[in-house]
């Protein structure tokens, strides 16, 4: 029986099966592409709520793993060389978890630094600036009266909206005929953008043609429908 002992997350949220990958996380736009990713690959993993609106990341248990205090988070109890893994931020563990299966990352060298390319593109730009126009827009900042802060982000989001569009002009996915982490990394992002974030309009979603399309054949896999729901809300 594997033992994961040596990992103190372990004591608050314990392993049923502790030979099958661990996933700490809650179904936000960063948290369900790991999910997503899990689905899409069909690796057997348990799946633990770190509810962050009671601050449980913030818990010592939660930050024995990530000290950065963010879901999503894993422990792969087959890592590499045998040894069980800990891993934080959802762009390095889309990376691992297409290496250690070999799917959704193009094998050819530069088709794959071209995937992490944009998967980089969505950690460094799409997530902070969306996040901000969300923070912005609909929650405590959308009290601020100086609507500098809020321009700022709906300019740079629309800009990065813009970006996306152009690359899937003429490609059915971000690298064309292939799926890969790169549109796990971004779906989340733009789903979450116009719907819990309530920021169609603002951002003239609509006037966009690729974006949408794109969106609507990535909710239609079953494996993104399945995975943005874990783990569930408690
Ligand atoms: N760059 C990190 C960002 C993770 C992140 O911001 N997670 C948010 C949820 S989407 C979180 O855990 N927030 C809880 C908090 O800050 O209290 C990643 O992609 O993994």
């Amino acid at each position: 029986m594997t033992d994961l002992s040596a990992f103190p997350i372990t004591r608050r949220w314990p392993a049923r099966h502790p030979d099958r990958l661990q996933l700490y996380s809650f179904p936000t736009p960063n948290g369900v592409k790991v999910s997503i990713m899990l689905e899409e690959i069909g690796l057997p993993y348990e799946a633990h709520v770190i509810d962050i609106t009671k601050n449980e990341s913030w818990t010592s248990e939660f930050l024995s793993l990530n000290p950065n205090g963010k879901i999503p988070a894993i422990v792969d109890p087959h890592g590499p060389g045998g040894k069980a893994l800990g891993l934080f931020e959802s762009g390095a563990i889309l990376l691992y978890l297409a290496d250690k299966t070999g799917q959704l990352l193009p094998a050819d060298a530069a088709l794959r630094y071209e995937t992490v390319q944009w998967v980089f593109f969505q950690m460094a730009s799409v997530g902070p600036m969306f996040g901000q126009l969300g923070y912005f827009h609909k929650f405590a900042g959308r009290e601020i009266e100086d609507k500098r802060p809020l321009e700022r982000y709906r300019t740079e989001t629309e800009r990065l909206l813009g970006v996306i569009e152009s690359r899937l002009a003429g490609r059915r996915w971000i690298m064309g005929d292939d799926y890969t982490i790169a549109d796990i990394s971004l779906l989340g992002w733009v789903r979450n953008l116009i719907g819990f974030y309530e920021a169609r309009e603002l951002v003239d979603f609509d006037s966009l043609r690729e974006v949408p399309a794109w969106l609507e054949r990535g909710l239609a896999r079953p494996a993104v429908q399945c995975g943005l729901e874990i783990p569930p809300r408690p």
